[in-house]
């Protein structure tokens, strides 16, 4: 955990959030700044900066990040689909350094960058 860091202060309880999930690996939350009907950031519980990070000491959290999209996503209703969004470091566009994934759905997305 790093004091400076906002989602690990959102994790420990310091910051409000709209929590959507939770696990011993992961929080999930409601993007303050929603881009969809649904916008929820996926969080590890252990600070990772980012994906360029991730190595095999830490790669569970992915992991878990992966399995607890797919459980939010069917309890948000996403069964049409949905997008999953890493930005990652200052070209990527990333603003809080604490890895995440962005589950955005509830309508029909457009704008695909790949
Ligand atoms: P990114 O730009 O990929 O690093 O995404 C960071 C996201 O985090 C951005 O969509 C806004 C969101 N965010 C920043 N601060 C807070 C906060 O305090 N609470 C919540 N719920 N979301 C936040």
């Amino acid at each position: 955990m790093n004091d400076n860091c906002i989602f690990c202060r959102i994790i420990k309880g310091e910051i409000p959030s709209a929590k959507v999930y939770e696990d011993e690996y992961v929080r999930a939350f409601r993007d303050i700044n929603p881009q969809a009907p649904v916008h929820v950031l996926v969080v590890p519980k252990k600070h990772i900066a980012s994906a360029a990070e991730v190595d095999e000491s830490n790669s569970v959290y992915v992991a878990k990040c992966f399995e607890a999209i797919a459980k939010i996503a069917r309890g948000e209703g996403l069964e049409n689909g949905f997008r999953v969004v890493n930005n990652c470091g200052e070209d990527g566009g990333q603003t809080v350094m604490h890895l995440h994934y962005h589950l955005i759905g509830g309508v029909k997305l457009s704008e695909k960058v790949v």
